[in-house]
């Protein structure tokens, strides 16, 4: 396995002063180090997309710029990739893990598409690309980069399962003392018998699932920051059902324009709760920035017609059962961690729209 602040030093001597991205479990240890900055600075981006050209703004500064992100961030990144880094040939340093490998470790449902097409979209995109691998990896560090500064744009190293050496991390405490399992419970014990549960990707949908399996809960695996968007559809269609969407503040930073759109067509049918424990847990724990951002502002900035924010479970279950109007907002600091090592769901992502969409035209 590699050493995370050894790969982190060489990049740093070849110009690199600028590291930024979205967290992947796969970049646990580099991200960590990264935060750390021995050797450069980290920008928490909100997004892949927002990352690419955070880095770009640091190459016109005059550094170079690193990007850490998930295969699935990559969609997120396709945009800037071509129409910022091309047109105007700007370089940049892609790390990019790959989740379901062909071949490799089981994965989940909503990184197999991303996981078969992977080195192939990369070709498309005209970013060469390399396997990090565990043994040798200073020389294809160095080919990587040598690729980069002989073209002057984009270049990228692929990152498999288990490729860099654990770290400690220092993690701020926050001081919130709901749990997230308590507050999925207190949301589900005051669903109305007609609700709908939309519950956002990593430990949410699957600690949701954890609790019991039922057809009127969706679990958004993957599209990260996309739930309380798909909330929004089915709330609009539906409008005689409450729908209540579980997100987190990761997800709802990444897609914070989502806000702006529920406020417009204010449905009022809509109950947006988000779980924020300040971090990616679900990738380690890498904090967000919602300690500078207060989300319950900015929803009441975008028009939802009520916003509250709850730290006791049976005030949260109160607010869920009550008659709030909607669009409304419901702000829950949480603790981090999960109770126990979480099942991943057996049901497809599938199989669970479809019995969803039935339980809703019954
Ligand atoms: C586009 C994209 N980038 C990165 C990821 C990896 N990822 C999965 S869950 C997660 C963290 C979500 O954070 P938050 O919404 O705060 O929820 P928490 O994990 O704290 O429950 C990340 C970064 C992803 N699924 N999709």
């Amino acid at each position: 396995v590699i050493d995370a602040d050894r790969l982190l030093d060489r990049l740093a001597a070849r110009g690199i002063g600028l590291a930024t991205g979205v967290p992947c479990s796969y970049l646990t240890p580099l991200i960590d180090r990264a935060i750390a900055g021995r050797s450069m600075r980290y920008v928490a981006a909100a997004n892949e997309g927002e990352a690419l050209a955070v880095a770009a703004g640091a190459w016109l500064g005059g550094t170079a710029g690193l990007v850490l992100l998930q295969s699935s961030g990559l969609g997120n990144a396709v945009n800037p990739l071509t129409s910022l880094n091309d047109p105007f040939r700007i370089p940049a340093l892609l790390v990019v893990t790959w989740r379901a490998e062909p071949g490799g470790p089981p994965d989940e449902p909503q990184h197999h598409k991303m996981g078969s097409i992977l080195l192939g979209l990369l070709e498309v995109l005209g970013v060469p690309a390399r396997i990090l691998p565990v043994e040798g990896w200073e020389a294809v560090v160095d080919e990587v980069l040598d690729e980069r500064d002989r073209t002057g744009l984009p270049v990228a190293l692929v990152v498999r399962h288990e490729t860099f050496a654990p770290v400690t991390a220092e993690r701020p405490t926050g001081a919130a003392t709901m749990s997230r399992r308590d507050a999925l419970l207190a949301i589900r014990r005051a669903l109305p018998s007609d609700g709908l549960l939309v519950a956002t990707t990593g430990f949410t949908g699957r600690e949701l699932y954890a609790l019991g399996d039922r057809a009127d809960q969706l679990y958004v695996v993957g599209s990260m920051g996309c739930a309380s968007s798909l909330a929004l559809g089915l709330a609009l269609t539906r409008p005689e059902r409450r729908v209540v969407c579980v997100d987190g503040d990761g997800a709802v930073l990444m897609r914070m324009g989502a806000l702006a759109t529920i406020g417009a067509e204010a449905p009022r049918n809509l109950l947006h709760v988000v779980l924020d424990n300040g971090c990616h847990d679900s990738t380690g724990g890498q904090a967000t920035v919602t300690g500078t951002t207060d989300l319950a502002a900015v929803a009441a900035a975008c028009g939802y017609a009520s916003v509250r924010r709850e730290e006791r479970p049976d005030a949260l279950a109160d607010a869920v059962g009550g008659i709030l109007r909607g669009p409304a907002f419901l702000h829950v600091p949480i603790r981090p961690g999960t109770a126990g090592k979480l099942p991943r769901p057996v049901v497809t992502p599938a199989a669970v729209a479809r019995r969803f969409q039935a339980l809703v035209s019954a």
